[in-house]
């Protein structure tokens, strides 16, 4: 299993090479597995992953995207690894941009495309969903910055000179609602990876409901929506990962903030027949068993944080109003749902002056 992720994602550079990448695409990246990491607004670090040990945070070559001049050095970069060894770096700012990097054939990362970001779009995943060797982005953005909004997505598609087309049609998911969350995955088994989507109506506890729009294999998405899954209490983000390594994607849903037990996660797992089956996993906050009003949010992501070969739980708490108190723990997967105990892997002070750190792995599909 521990050559499965690493293989699969040299593989994903080796085939973008055997396609058109010789035609000036992308160059074969003999990396190792690696995460970012941004220890000041302005630098992404590349952070070798460690067999059996979680990563030095330390360590690591620095990067420092220009994102174009428009972009504000306040604004931290947010660091996204794409499938095929590349780099997208983001930024805000008067005129929000992006860089990208790949991995020259002299062994450095090098900024090989600078260009303009649309303005209030965010990467909320990234799948090859045309299967040409390079991601495509799943951009989602909030209508109205703050109370009940649209939410909208569209994909973002490459093109060859490093950077993407944003030209692609919008698709509002919802017209009004307090919150949203998106990302990619094949949950209908058919091959083609899929846009999945819950939201939270409206300010305390919701009932979740996860839909989805079947994809087409060629970026598109079909326009009837269905439903994947439902259950009593709503979750803040959507976590597609394959934990019990059956080939079928299991829905990892770290809790919102208005639930009774704060901190408590549920894990739909795939089963040998039928549907997965929803059940509480692992517990973020075992000190705290009664509701947890407003507290703050938990985030996820399922990445091999430690190249055993099965998928970890990197999830997040920011502390609502102090947006500097948060913490970043690890919880290492055993391949068959469930996982270890809690690792901290760093954690910050509320203090307004204090950078946030962002993170990005690579993706556990
Ligand atoms: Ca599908
Ligand atoms: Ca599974
Ligand atoms: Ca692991």
């Amino acid at each position: 299993m521990r050559a499965r992720i690493g293989a699969a994602f040299l593989a994903l550079a080796a085939t973008a090479l055997g396609g058109d990448g010789a035609a000036g695409g992308v160059p074969q990246n003999p990396l190792d597995p690696f995460m970012l990491y941004s220890p000041n607004a302005s630098t992404l670090r590349v952070v070798p992953l460690r067999h059996g040990q979680l990563p030095d945070l330390e360590q690591g070559t620095a990067l420092q995207p220009s994102c174009g001049k428009g972009v504000d050095p306040k604004q931290p970069v947010v660091g996204v690894i794409l499938h095929e060894g590349a780099i997208l770096a983001l930024r805000d700012g008067s005129e929000p941009g992006f860089s990208r990097f790949e991995f020259d054939a002299l062994g450095q990362w090098r900024e090989v495309a600078v260009g303009a970001w649309p303005r209030g779009w965010y990467v909320a995943a990234t799948a090859d969903l045309d299967r040409d060797g390079r991601d495509e982005l799943l951009l989602a953005r909030r209508v109205q910055p703050q109370g009940y909004s649209a939410y909208r997505v569209k994909v973002a598609t490459p093109s060859q000179d490093g950077g993407y087309d944003f030209t692609q049609p919008e698709r509002e998911v919802y017209a009004s609602t307090w919150f949203a969350t998106f990302t990619l995955g094949d949950v209908d088994d058919d091959g083609q990876a899929d846009l999945v989507f819950h939201q939270i109506p409206h300010g305390g506890p919701s009932p979740l409901r996860v839909e989805f729009h079947s994809g087409r294999g060629d970026g598109t998405f079909a326009e009837e929506r269905r439903l994947l899954l439902s259950a009593p209490e709503a979750a803040h983000n959507l976590v597609l990962a394959d934990f019990n390594a059956d080939g079928t994607l299991d829905l990892f849903l770290p809790p919102d903030d208005d639930v009774r037990d704060f901190g408590q996660a549920h894990l739909a797992l795939s089963q040998p027949k039928g549907p997965r089956v929803l059940a509480p996993s692992l517990d973020l906050r075992p000190a705290g068993e009664s509701w947890g009003t407003d507290n703050g949010a938990f985030f996820a992501v399922a990445t091999d944080v430690d190249l055993d070969g099965h998928l970890d739980v990197v999830a997040r708490f920011t502390s609502w109003g102090r947006g500097h108190d948060y913490s970043y723990e690890v919880f290492r997967g055993h391949a068959d749902g469930s996982f270890g105990p809690a690792e901290r892997l760093t954690q910050g002070a509320p203090d307004p002056g204090a950078h946030l750190p962002t993170f990005g792995w690579i993706p556990g599909l």
